[in-house]
């Protein structure tokens, strides 16, 4: 075979596997989007410490506070009258399962910042949970666009397993930077690592760079 035809045999063969894989042109294929390491669930589990808040819309509020100009505590009624925004992401859990194509429904996370007015020595966020659950980002990573602050999922609440009324929810990195159950965002100067990342787990937790623990598994 000629270096053309070799050439011309691969793509065959590899338009051929995409075509298997469900593939539409321009597309990646489900393959392509599951990190290393990771194996691709539909059932959506559910992970957390087990200590589930009872926790309901009229109970339910959001703090943003620490390094800010305008303090604010937003109940569901407010919550609900901000802009709504859809964000259609893969979900990948460091316990190795990847869930493709969530289909969240809420309020851009960064629509929710511009309330609160983070001055400028704020580089760092405490994201914090009804359960007491904690975790840490830089301030920049909030204000992505595919950020969100979720209350449904699949065109239905979420469930109360899920983060009802409202979690966060954070596809570039994995899932346990999303605080279920959120209940306040805490802005910083410094860095503070939350409830995993003092327990071994990776400050950054890029899914694509397999960030899973902070210092090499087994010590
Ligand atoms: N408040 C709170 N949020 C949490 C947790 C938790 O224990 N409490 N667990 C985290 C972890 S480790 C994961 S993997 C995801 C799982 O989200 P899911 O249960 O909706 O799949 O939630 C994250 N958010
Ligand atoms: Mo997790």
């Amino acid at each position: 075979m000629s270096n053309w035809q070799k050439i011309i045999a691969s793509k065959t063969n590899l338009a051929q596997k995409n075509i298997e894989t469900g593939m539409k042109p321009g597309k990646l294929s489900a393959d392509a989007r599951i990190p290393q390491g990771q194996s691709r669930v539909t059932n959506f589990p559910v992970l957390d410490m087990g200590v589930r808040p009872s926790i309901d819309t009229p109970t339910w509020s959001l703090k943003m506070f620490g390094l800010v100009a305008n303090e604010i505590t937003l109940g569901w009624k407010q919550f609900k009258a901000l802009p709504q925004t859809k964000v259609v992401a893969d979900m990948h859990c460091v316990t190795r399962w990847s869930q493709l194509d969530m289909d969240w429904e809420g309020v851009a996370a960064r629509d929710l910042i511009a309330l609160a007015k983070p001055t400028e020595a704020a580089q760092f966020v405490t994201l914090h949970g009804f359960d007491g659950y904690t975790t840490n980002l830089p301030l920049a990573a909030l204000l992505d666009d595919d950020v969100l602050i979720a209350h449904s999922v699949f065109g239905e609440p979420l469930s109360m397993e899920h983060g009802w009324p409202a979690r966060l929810v954070v596809p570039k990195r994995y899932a346990w930077k999303g605080a279920k159950w959120i209940s306040g965002i805490e802005f910083h100067e410094q860095d503070r690592p939350g409830f995993w990342e003092v327990r071994g787990y990776h400050n950054d937790a890029d899914p694509w760079k397999e960030e899973r623990f902070g210092y090499p598994e087994g010590i």
